[in-house]
């Protein structure tokens, strides 16, 4: 199968590192997103909505939205559990990879987006036309960011994984997100946010971060 992916940003790492934690192997195809090559008519031929992560199979299935991947490799390959092994498990790693995606990758996306100088006219992601960035959504996300932090700080006061006791796929999204928001979007982990200090650099000692 062939993953189309791009180094530089968030979702198709999530799926690199869920691969990498099950030792999936997969030929990668570099999509430039900068350079505007996900909406060159190449790629859109395969994702008409021209986003990245994109997995295609080798009987020509298309599947995209990072999620549906990982459902997909995780029913390939149950090996480590990463959604959950029973009903309350995979209740609880489903609501808090929500909340990582909704309260976390969401606002670091509209810090950067909306403040990066070539993005000036791509204000959404993927083929949705020329839209202007709006410089309020930026600072908006650099603040929900900071509100992110703060609860993700209290949640891992108590546990030593975002949901619970056993890493999962709500860690890769919250590390992705928090490396994304550190890096491109410039609103790094506050110093005060001890718990997610320590966790950050427990998820990142992980081989798979590598990814
Ligand atoms: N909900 C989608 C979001 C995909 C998405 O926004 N991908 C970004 C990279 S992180 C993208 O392809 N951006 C293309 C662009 O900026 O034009 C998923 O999780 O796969």
């Amino acid at each position: 199968m062939k993953l189309y992916d791009s180094t530089l940003a968030p979702n198709p790492r999530r799926v690199r590192i869920f691969m990498a934690e099950k030792g999936v192997d997969y030929e990668n195809i570099q999509i430039d997103i900068i350079k505007g090559d996900n909406l060159n008519e190449s790629f859109l031929s395969i994702n008409p909505r021209g986003l990245l992560p994109t997995l295609v199979l080798d009987d020509g299935t298309v599947i995209d939205e990072t999620v549906a991947i990982c459902r997909y490799i995780e029913e390939m390959h149950p090996e480590p559990a990463l959604l959950g092994t029973d009903a309350i498990s995979k209740a609880t790693i489903e609501a808090r990879q929500r909340h990582m995606e909704f309260d976390g990758l969401l606002a670091a996306a509209d810090a950067f987006r909306n403040s990066f100088p070539g993005f000036s006219s791509r204000g959404l992601a993927g083929n949705a036309g020329s839209v202007e960035a709006i410089p309020a959504l930026a600072e908006r996300g650099k603040n929900a960011m900071v509100r992110f932090y703060a609860s993700l700080d209290a949640a891992l006061s108590n546990s030593a994984f975002v949901a619970g006791e056993a890493f999962s796929i709500a860690d890769i999204t919250a590390l992705c997100t928090i490396d994304f928001a550190a890096g491109a979007a410039r609103v790094p982990i506050p110093d005060q946010c001890s718990n997610v200090k320590r966790w950050h650099a427990d998820v990142s000692s992980r081989p798979s971060a590598e990814a």
